[in-house]
């Protein structure tokens, strides 16, 4: 196990002297003791340097091991601070090692674990080695065969990876079944489940034309919610035949819903593993987020089968090659599915937009702050202390960015080649960020030797865009220059290779086609411009008066565009730009602007007035009936708390929410009568579908609600209660309640107790209830602060420490979406913090190590705060026993 300052560096990869050819794994399930039986054929590898057979293993108790069934000589066996290491001389030899477990004492939820009575396995990344002693790496793949054996009563269903051979019955009330694995994987795609479940079924043809079981296992309570989850998976395949040519390549394709989970889904060989977050919607319980939020992650994980699974990663520093292009495929595919809704060209243009905002939303809130932070990390890191931490919104969604970045410079056909390339060399090995862009390289004769400069440098990077208008030569020369400020490790940055796309619009508000100088004709409304080094300069031509510049159309980088436009041309952007994404740009522009204004005018006990001409920009898109209500909805969304906090110098909650508060009652109050007028105009009629058209509509709405109360008159107050009482639907009964928490009215207490008792026995619309009461604004002084609501919330039976859904939403949203009042003067929302993270780390190292990135950014705040949560940061780090996952977050925030 790694331990703190024990630093894992991708450079020091080495292939182990032996791999694993077979592996037959005997699973005598018991919740105290379960006996694994593993026979690993273990073949020498010629490419390693000469070594030991080297097993890792974690909480393992060794009941035996034998070498080519005899038992081993004196001395054979050596027992390693990180498993045990074998002494052999022959090419291939067979290890037979038996290890118990106590899978009801494991509360990691790694490894092999229960939830429910049930027996569920999570090994991605190093959690086989808590099941038995073996190379646990990706680079070792191998083919496997499981049996399972369980009491039949409490676990009538037995499943792991590929195929069912057989089933029987045995004495004493047990059962058995047993599965091959034709594929070859790694070990942290092993999977079983053991358990009390049903499941939906359905057998649809692939596109060779194999009939292929689809299952979702679920409680039987649960079968009323799972159609969704089946649609989604059925939507996933067809999608991936279509656009990339990928095929399901089993007979059978397993989701299973399990409610102790410390991620989202995992995708194991053909038994996905599931949160039940994500599977589980119905009108009545999800909201058309977790509608989206459970086909995208069914996407995900399927999309593995072939991005991961079939091809996989090398070591853990490679992992953005299996997350970053997974997330991408699943984002391509989230806005292909809101197109295909649409029923015109233009909403389909508007549906895309609204996923891309969504995708750089949870960029700037998730990953910017990330990269600012003590744990920025390039997305193919350079060196680790606990790979459990790397599973980061770097890795994952600048992952995905970094991979769009390649479609816009290959286009579509070209990026499939790579792909069919990248499948053809690298089909069934564990390969590296480089092999894969080799292959796109290859596949297109291009160079992308300088755009490797994004898998090494951490930080998001700066563009500078300045124009100049030349009125005498019809000219307009446009300035890109770049920078990145330095990171841990990090102090020097060099260029990196950008692409820019850009527009011009000429004063009437039409996109200019573009003609760059030395061009004989002009082309496109946009352009992808190439920077590649520090600073360059484009002169476009043959323009009759100044036009307005629109860079980093459809956010073609992951980058901070630093633009020079003062109010006019924002409101002008806002009112016209034909890039949407760059149009909703332009209104999150202006607000950041204007909030963080306001609380500049707070902080220093000014009085707070919210500028005209942003009203008069605000308003012209709300009431603007002919764009999509998705669209306007996001448009008029306020920026994250998170990501308004990076943008301010230091960064201070308490006036910034003064602001944002502020600004939300003036504008609901100031234009209600359109607020209210958009309400009722957008109602949604009939049964509940989950169709984007439906969905922004019920955006919108909401959203209307939101300000409407935080102006909080009594008509207001009333349409959100009605609204409450008079719900068809999840997505209307959680919006007047969002709407209702954000007041300090009386309705905000009946609401939540009416919620509480129609879900009281309801643990995932429970969550949203925890969640909200967690992250609400307090609008009034005389409230309780959330802080002792959240100290009373987790004495509720319904919460547990031991359900990380329960610890996100609860604990997760106090520390993470309510900076105002986690950061109270008093310092007691970080004394609170402290004391949670040291409780859940005895238990369960990932969910606290999650917990304790809630302060990593703490050199952001004003001296005084920093003062205050050092002295919590080093409370935690001098707990004695903290895990590795824990000590290196804390270690590298103080550091
Ligand atoms: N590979 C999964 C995410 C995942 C990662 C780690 C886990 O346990 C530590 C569990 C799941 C995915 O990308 O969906
Ligand atoms: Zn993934």
């Amino acid at each position: 196990m790694p331990t703190p300052g024990n630093l894992i560096l991708r450079e020091a990869y080495q292939p182990l002297a032996y791999g694993v050819e077979t592996v037959d794994l005997d699973f005598n399930l018991d919740p105290q003791a379960t006996v694994v039986t593993s026979r690993l054929k273990c073949v020498r590898n010629p490419d390693a340097a000469a070594g030991p057979v080297v097993l890792f293993g974690e909480a393992l108790e060794l009941v035996s091991i034998a070498i080519d069934g005899a038992a081993p000589a004196e001395g054979q066996v050596r027992k390693t601070e990180s498993g045990l290491e074998v002494n052999v001389s022959a090419d291939e030899v067979v290890l037979t090692i038996v290890t118990r477990i106590n899978p009801s004492a494991n509360l990691t939820l790694s490894g092999l674990y229960q939830s429910r009575g049930g027996f569920y396995t999570q090994c991605e990344a190093e959690g086989f080695r808590r099941i038995t002693y073996f190379p646990d790496r990706p680079d070792v793949m191998a083919r496997y065969t499981v049996r399972l054996e369980a009491d039949a009563a409490t676990c009538p269903v037995l499943l792991s990876n590929g195929n069912l051979l057989e089933t029987g019955t045995l004495p004493n009330g047990r059962h058995f079944a047993r599965w091959e694995d034709p594929f070859l994987k790694p070990s942290y795609l092993f999977a079983l489940v053991a358990a009390e479940l049903s499941a939906l079924e359905r057998t649809v043809t692939t596109m060779s034309g194999r009939d292929v079981l689809l299952q979702v296992w679920v409680e039987a309570r649960d079968l009323d919610r799972v159609e969704h989850a089946m649609d989604s998976l059925i939507h996933s395949m067809r999608w991936d035949e279509e656009v990339f040519g990928l095929e399901l390549d089993l007979d059978r394709f397993m989701i299973v819903a399990v409610s102790d989970f410390n991620m989202g889904a995992m995708e194991n060989k053909g038994l996905n593993i599931f949160n039940t977050k994500y599977v589980l919607a119905n009108p009545d319980t999800g909201t058309d987020l977790d509608f989206e939020n459970v086909e995208s992650v069914v996407a995900h994980e399927y999309f593995h089968n072939w991005t991961g699974n079939r091809v996989t990663c090398r070591d853990w520093f490679q992992l953005t090659l299996k997350e970053g292009l997974t997330v991408f495929r699943d984002q391509q595919f989230t806005a292909d599915m809101m197109a295909r809704a649409s029923d015109s060209p233009a909403a389909a243009a508007s549906a895309r937009a609204v996923t891309r905002i969504a995708n750089v939303r949870g960029l700037r809130s998730g990953q910017f702050p990330e990269d600012a932070g003590p744990m920025a990390h390039p997305i193919r890191p350079d060196s680790y202390q606990e790979i459990n931490n790397f599973y980061t919104a770097t890795v994952y969604q600048k992952g995905a960015e970094v991979i769009r970045m390649i479609l816009t410079l290959l286009g579509r056909e070209g990026f499939r080649n790579g792909m069919d390339l990248y499948f053809s060399y690298h089909d069934g090995q564990a390969v590296t960020c480089d092999d894969f862009v080799g292959c796109m390289a290859e596949a297109n004769g291009a160079d992308l030797d300088l755009f490797m400069r994004w898998y090494s440098q951490a930080g998001t990077p700066r563009l500078k865009a300045e124009g100049a208008w030349d009125a005498a030569t019809g000219t307009y020369t446009l300035t890109l220059s770049q920078s990145t400020p330095p990171t841990p490790g990090q102090p020097e940055k060099l260029p990196l290779h950008i692409p820019v796309a850009v527009g011009l619009i000429g004063p009437d508000g039409a996109d200019l086609p573009l003609r760059l100088e030395g061009e004989a004709n002009a082309g496109d409304t946009t352009r992808v411009l190439n920077l590649k080094e520090a600073s360059r300069s484009w002169r476009f031509t043959g323009l009759a008066a100044e036009p307005v510049p629109s860079v980093l159309r459809g956010y073609s980088a992951p980058v901070i565009l630093e633009i020079d436009e003062d109010d006019e041309r924002l409101a002008f952007r806002m009112a016209h730009d034909a890039d949407p994404f760059n149009r909703w740009d332009a209104a999150q522009r202006f607000m950041e602007r204007v909030v963080l204004g306001l609380a500049a005018d707070a902080a220093a006990g000014r009085k707070l007035e919210v500028p005209q001409a942003f009203g008069h920009a605000f308003r012209a898109l709300l009431v603007n009936e002919s764009l999509d209500p998705a669209f306007v909805a996001e448009t008029l969304a306020l920026p994250s708390e998170a990501y308004l906090l990076e943008r301010m110098q230091p960064a201070d909650p308490a006036p910034l929410r003064a602001a944002l508060i502020h600004l939300m009652r003036e504008v609901g109050q100031a234009m209600q009568a359109d607020f209210l007028g958009r309400y009722l105009d957008l109602e949604v009629e009939g049964e509940y579908r989950y169709h984007p058209a439906d969905a922004g509509k019920r955006s919108l709405r909401n959203l209307c609600l939101r300000y409407l109360a935080a102006w909080g008159g009594p008509t207001a107050i009333d349409l959100a209660a009605k609204q409450f009482e008079h719900a068809g639907n999840m997505t209307e009964r959680y919006g007047a309640l969002a709407a209702l928490v954000q007041s300090d009215a009386p309705q905000r207490t009946e609401a939540l107790a009416a919620f509480h008792d129609r879900y009281r026995d309801d643990a995932l619309v429970l969550d949203k209830w925890f969640m909200l009461q967690a992250t609400a604004w307090r609008w009034s002084d005389a409230a309780p602060t959330t802080l002792d609501q959240v100290r009373a919330l987790m004495a509720n039976p319904a919460f547990s420490l031991s359900n990380p859904n329960k610890v996100y939403s609860l604990l997760g949203g106090y520390f993470k979406s309510n900076a105002a009042e986690f950061h109270r003067p008093d310092g007691a929302g970080y004394a609170f913090w402290a004391e949670q993270v040291v409780a859940l780390d005895r238990n369960n190292p990932q969910v606290a190590s999650r917990m304790a990135r809630a302060l990593e950014g703490w050199r952001k705040f004003t001296p005084e705060i920093q003062a205050r949560i050092r002295v919590a940061l080093e409370q935690v780090a001098a707990t004695e026993g903290l895990s590795p996952d824990v000590a290196e977050i804390v270690g590298k925030a103080l550091g």
